[in-house]
C-alpha cells in the first residue's frame, strides 16, 4: 500500500475535465487554485483533471492556448504549495514530463494519506466500479503497458481521433447503464478499507458528491465523494472540493463570485 504523510491543511479536488470547450469551468477552477495557494498547505487533484490526455508530448511541444493557460495556472499553484496529481480514467496517460513541467508529483491510486484527521484512503474511484464489466475490460486494456506504448507512438492526429471516439462511445454507453453499475460497489470499497485498516475514503469519478456511512465488520466507515466541475453546460453550475483541516474532513462547494460555501462535515 502506498502511504504518504501530510501535515496541515490539505485540499482535494477532482474531475475538472479541462479541455477546449469549458472556458468558464477553467476560469472557476483557476480561481479555486489561487485560493488553494493561499489557504492550503498542499493540494491533491484526484484524477480527471483533463477531459482526455493523449500524451505529454502533445501538451509540452505545442500546447493549444487553453492548455498553455492550464499549465501556467497549475505551475503557479505548484510554486506556492506541494501539488500532487492522481491519474483518472480519462487522463491516465499523464506522465513524468508533465509532472516535471508543472513542478508536481504523482500519487498512485489508491494511496493511504496520513492526515490530522486520521488515515484516509484516497483513490480516483473507477477501480471500485467493479460491476461495470465493460468499463473494467476497457480499463485493463488501456492500463496494459504495451498498449499504451503503441498508442503513444501513433501520430497525434490518430491519437486525437481515438480519444474522440472513446469519449463518444463512453457517453453513448452511459445511456444503457443503470446508475448503480456506474457507481462504486459497496463491497469493493469495504474490502479496500479493510485491507488498508482505514475508516475514511475519499474518491471522485462518479460525479455524485455525498458522504456515505458504511459498517465494515464492527466499525463505522465514511466515504466522501468529490463533485465534478461544470460551469459551462449545466444549470445550476457545480464544482467543489474537500478540505482536511484541524482533524476534520469538510466538503465545500466552489462559488466563483463569492469564494466558497461550506456544505457539510
Ligand atoms: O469517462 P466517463 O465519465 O464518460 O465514463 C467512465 C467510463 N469511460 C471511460 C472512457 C473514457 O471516457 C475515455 C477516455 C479517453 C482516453 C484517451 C486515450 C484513449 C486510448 C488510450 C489507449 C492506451 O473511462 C465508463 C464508465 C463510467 O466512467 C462510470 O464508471 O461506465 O466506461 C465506459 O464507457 C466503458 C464502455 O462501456 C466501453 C468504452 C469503449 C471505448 C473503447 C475505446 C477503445 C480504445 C482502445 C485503444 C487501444
Ligand atoms: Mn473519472
Amino acid at each position: 500500500m502506498n502511504k504518504i504523510p501530510f501535515r496541515g491543511v490539505l485540499w482535494i479536488a477532482s474531475d475538472i475535465h479541462l479541455g477546449p470547450d469549458v472556458p468558464k469551468t477553467a476560469q472557476a477552477f483557476y480561481g479555486f487554485l489561487a485560493q488553494a495557494s493561499q489557504n492550503a498547505d498542499a493540494l491533491i487533484l484526484c484524477g480527471d483533471i483533463f477531459d482526455t490526455w493523449i500524451g505529454d508530448d502533445h501538451a509540452l511541444r505545442t500546447p493549444p492556448p487553453w492548455l498553455d493557460h492550464a499549465l501556467q495556472e497549475l505551475s503557479a499553484v505548484a510554486r506556492a504549495i506541494p501539488l500532487w496529481l492522481v491519474r483518472g480514467n480519462r487522463d491516465f496517460l499523464m506522465g513524468n514530463a508533465l509532472a516535471q513541467r508543472l513542478g508536481a508529483r504523482f500519487l498512485e491510486s489508491p494511496t493511504l494519506v496520513q492526515t490530522d484527521a486520521g488515515d484516509i484512503l484516497l483513490a480516483h474511484g473507477d477501480e471500485y466500479c467493479t460491476q461495470d464489466l465493460a468499463y473494467q475490460r476497457f480499463r485493463r486494456l488501456v492500463h496494459t503497458p504495451w498498449v499504451q506504448q503503441v498508442f503513444l507512438s501513433l501520430p497525434l492526429a490518430w491519437r486525437r481521433a481515438v480519444a474522440r471516439w472513446a469519449r463518444a462511445r463512453s457517453k453513448q454507453s452511459h445511456r444503457g447503464k443503470p446508475l448503480y453499475v456506474m457507481d462504486v460497489t459497496p463491497s469493493a470499497v469495504s474490502d479496500a478499507l479493510r485491507r488498508a485498516r482505514c475508516k475514511l475514503m475519499i474518491h471522485g469519478h462518479t460525479h455524485q458528491p455525498a458522504v456515505h456511512e458504511q459498517t465494515v465488520g464492527a466499525e463505522m466507515t465514511w466515504r466522501y465523494v468529490l463533485p465534478d466541475w461544470e460551469y459551462d453546460h449545466a444549470a445550476p453550475v457545480r464544482g467543489g472540493w474537500i478540505s482536511v483541516e484541524e482533524g476534520r474532513v469538510l466538503m465545500h462547494a466552489w462559488v466563483p463570485a463569492y469564494g466558497s460555501t461550506s456544505a457539510s462535515s
